[in-house]
């Protein structure tokens, strides 16, 4: 048994007792009222999950297991002193709850590379299937749930096993799904949008490294990328769609392809994870409306404000949870500031960050004005040439399996149920709050 099982066991047995006790001793204890204002906006702020792998503060932005985005910048292992840090150290902080060393850094590494080469063929066929333009979301999802006849946990499950023992084969599935991602979505790009010219993995490469490599970028700044987008999407907290979906679908022991396959479903969303390719077509389309390359801050302002005289949404604006502009946007935008000071569609993107927030606080209706992740993670891709914009929901996938598997783990490590909350018919709300 390799050092980070053991590592898992050592830290999750102790754990499931914990849970076990609050259930048995604690559970009649209330945490919180929930209004029906909360029901019926999408359970707002109902606190109702239980996630470890990072929290979500509406003004500060989000921690992973405690740690800010700039600390983990000084704290993970990087390859380079003045890079960003490895996604795989990120993984080892989300499952252990520690900071890695550059050994366990490159254990996983090692385990991702070695686990990546063996995808079996019909995965491929699979894809090759599908119409090239069928979105790339849509062949991503199809490969995961193809690939779902490998799964380690139905096998164990079918053989007989000890509920104790779930998060083994969970862990198994989790390592090999994570491996393979960069292979299947560099495959997918290089399928739609290179004339089927595909590049071997790199075994000596590092996870982000190689997505970058079979994507067909060899340039270190763009592997320096690849890097900190995998790092900065990983998790945000449980309650997000993509979370969400994984564990739930999860909580019925569906395995780990099933439950990933749930949750890239919701990303696939225009108010999730689709919304960073939404933002480049907001943008392009504005270009064009407005004949200019360079167009002024009132210009913007106008088109800004008829997208929302039409009924519609500025993409890469506004949050479920944030209340202040997303540390995730401005990690990206000091990046680009870094490495491409001259960048025209960053200089855009700012632009309109000085533009949209007070366009949407004057509605009088929208909680949080500021940009999220999704309104300069496109730019910044398209700037390094990265110009598909399709693709980009997919990137966001691959690293969000980092944060929603890690959690599928701990959920088998804590042995959680299935979940199944109580619903009730407008008739019953209606009753409920005496509505006359
Ligand atoms: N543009 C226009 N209207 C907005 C926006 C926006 N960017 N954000 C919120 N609103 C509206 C919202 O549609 C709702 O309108 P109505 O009452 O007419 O239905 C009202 O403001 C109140 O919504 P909130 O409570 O502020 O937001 P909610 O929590 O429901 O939704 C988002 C959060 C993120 C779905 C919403 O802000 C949005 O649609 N943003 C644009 C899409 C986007 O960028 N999504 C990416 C989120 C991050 N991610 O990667 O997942
Ligand atoms: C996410 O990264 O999941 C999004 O910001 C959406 C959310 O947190 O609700």
């Amino acid at each position: 048994m390799d050092h980070i099982k053991q590592k898992i066991i050592e830290i999750g047995r102790p754990k499931s007792e914990t849970v076990k006790r609050l259930i048995k001793e604690y559970g009649d204890q209330p945490i919180q009222e929930v209004n029906l204002g909360q029901v019926l906006t999408g359970m707002k702020g109902v606190v109702s999950l239980l996630t470890c792998t990072s929290k979500l503060d509406p003004e500060e932005g989000i921690r992973f297991r405690g740690y800010t985005i700039p600390q983990l910048q000084e704290l993970l292992p990087k390859m380079q002193v003045d890079g960003e840090p490895l996604p795989e150290g990120l993984f080892y902080l989300m499952l252990t709850g520690e900071l890695p060393t550059k050994d366990d850094v490159n254990f996983i590494s090692n385990q991702w590379a070695q686990r990546a080469m063996n995808i079996p063929p019909h995965v491929f066929d699979v894809i090759n299937a599908l119409p090239k333009d069928a979105h790339p979301m849509i062949q991503f999802n199809t490969a995961i749930l193809a690939m779902s006849t490998e799964s380690q946990f139905r096998k164990a499950y079918l053989a007989g096993m000890d509920k104790k023992d779930y998060w083994d084969p969970t862990y198994e599935g989790v390592m090999d799904l994570i491996a393979r991602l960069p292979v299947i979505a560099s495959y997918i790009y290089r399928r739609v949008f290179h004339n089927e010219k595909y590049i071997e993995l790199d075994p000596a490469l590092d996870w982000a490294g190689n997505l970058a490599h079979m994507m067909g970028y060899e340039e270190v700044e763009v592997k320096r990328l690849m890097r900190l987008y995998m790092m900065i999407h990983a998790d945000h907290e449980g309650g997000n769609v993509s979370a969400h979906a994984t564990h739930l679908v999860g909580s019925a022991l569906s395995n780990p392809y099933y439950s990933f396959s749930a949750g890239m479903n919701g990303l696939a969303g225009p108010l999730h994870g689709m919304a960073n390719q939404n933002v480049m077509h907001w943008i392009h389309k504005m270009l064009r409306e407005i004949g200019e390359e360079n167009p002024s801050e009132d210009q913007i302002r106008e088109y800004a404000k008829e997208t929302l005289s039409k009924g519609q949404v500025i993409p890469g604006y506004g949050h479920a949870v944030l209340r202040k502009t997303d540390p995730r946007f401005t990690v990206q935008l000091e990046f680009a500031k870094k490495y491409l000071p001259d960048a025209p569609l960053i200089q855009l993107v700012e632009k309109i960050y000085n533009v949209v927030p007070e366009i949407l606080l004057a509605t009088g209706k929208v909680k949080n004005p500021w940009p999220n992740v999704d309104a300069i993670s496109g730019s910044l891709l398209s700037s390094y040439g990265i110009t598909e914009y399709p693709i980009y929901t997919v990137l966001f996938g691959v690293s969000r399996a980092l944060g929603v598997l890690t959690q599928l783990i701990w959920d088998r490590l804590y042995g959680l149920p299935i979940e199944r909350p109580k619903s009730q018919n407008l008739a019953w709300y209606m009753n409920k709050v005496n509505y006359q």
